[in-house]
């Protein structure tokens, strides 16, 4: 039977696919298809019913033709309504923002208009985003060049730009980065997705430029430390990306925009290790391959170069990259979120609200979805 789901049983009859594509998704969870069904819930709410179907009996057998596959397989075709997202990065300093783009590139379900540097270093940062987009082939992603603010210089991935010439890159170059922030957001057709996985204070100088961007897009962030620390820590801290500049992040968290973000409660949690960080290594895929280039020269940098043979750091901003998509694996709430003047996201009935992943309820799931993403098995 060619065109069979996973188990190999033949759909039959609109009501009975309904009931086979739940039946079907217990099985493929437990063998470890949990990237493909997220796509298959994405599309499901996008497209009709009647297309859901044909979609999901192509996607079947599309699962059913990958079942034990490991890794560099076909990437994901174009999603059929990707949204429209700007990553904000202060990439270059922790390794997790390389990790994060990387991810994003791999995700059918956003499109990345703009690459945009946060908090200072901009030209270390604009040229590590060139080559990146570049090795990997997407240099038609445009990148945004922040203001020339403290702090300057490089950081750990110098090495790796020493001699790469930004002018030369294919795409288009925004010196005025905060510019064209707005541009994308204000002349988008659709709701465009901000996520910031830095420091903010080119996010809060956009919303001072222009406010009615606060009202086309939605905001989702790595931010704040709500009930736990770095590493689980029971008592919860002035996480860096709020801390560095808590003023710019009581003007972004306070916006009108829609809000989500990932606190350490929950992206402090993440790394990978075992089988899908081999995986990750053995790679072919140039984003891959481009990560662990990066995440092997950082750890040398710090003096641990072991450790990238065998797990990655802590993947704090791939978090955010996921909640622009997808909630599924996090426990949500909305509680008020005050920033204080020293940088800590305090619970405040009186305050903002927002949407916080408070809890993981599936982290291993992520993990695998991480994984398969970045290793290119995605199907949709
Ligand atoms: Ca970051």
């Amino acid at each position: 039977m060619g065109r069979s789901p996973p188990n190999g049983k033949p759909f039959a009859g609109v009501a009975g696919l309904w009931r086979k594509f739940h039946r079907d998704e217990v099985v493929a969870r437990k063998a470890g298809f949990r990237a493909y069904y997220e796509n298959v819930h994405v599309q499901a709410m996008q497209i009709n019913r009647r297309r859901f179907i044909k979609a999901s009996a192509g996607a079947a057998l599309s699962a059913g033709l990958f079942a034990g596959c490991r890794t560099d397989r076909p990437t994901a075709p174009p999603h059929s309504h990707p949204i429209p997202v700007i990553l904000a990065t202060d990439i270059g300093d922790d390794i997790d923002d390389t990790w994060a783009l990387g991810f994003l590139l791999k995700c059918p379900e956003l499109s990345l208009k703009l690459a945009a540097t946060e908090f200072g270093k901009a030209p270390y940062r604009a040229r590590l985003l060139g080559k990146f987009l570049q090795q990997t082939g997407h240099a038609n992603v445009p990148i945004a060049v922040g203001p020339d603010v403290e702090p300057r210089g490089g950081g750990p991935l110098a090495d790796w730009v020493r001699d790469y010439d930004l002018s030369a890159y294919p795409g288009r170059v925004h010196a005025d980065g905060v510019g064209a922030m707005i541009d994308v957001i204000m002349n988008s057709p659709q709701p465009v997705t901000l996520i910031c996985i830095g420091p903010m204070a080119n996010v809060a100088a956009a919303l001072q430029r222009e406010p009615r961007i606060a009202r086309r897009a939605r905001f989702v962030g790595m931010d704040g430390s709500v009930r736990l620390g770095y590493g689980g820590a029971k008592k919860p801290c002035a996480e860096w990306n709020v801390k560095a500049d808590p003023a710019a992040a009581q003007k972004g968290l306070s916006a009108g925009w829609d809000i989500t973000i990932t606190p350490l409660d929950t992206c402090g949690l993440v790394s990978l290790d075992g089988a899908r960080y081999q995986r990750i290594l053995r790679a072919r895929d140039p984003v891959p391959a481009t990560i662990v280039e990066n995440y092997r020269l950082w750890s040398r940098a710090k003096g641990n170069e072991a450790a990238a043979e065998r797990h990655s750091s802590t993947l704090f901003d791939p978090v955010a990259v996921y909640l622009a998509f997808s909630r599924r694996f996090c426990r949500m709430e909305r509680p008020g979120i005050r920033v204080t003047n020293d940088g800590f996201t305090v619970i405040d009935d009186q305050a903002r609200r927002m949407n916080v992943a408070t809890a993981w309820n599936d982290l291993d799931g992520f993990r695998d979805l991480l994984t398969e993403r970045l290793c290119g098995v995605v199907m949709a």
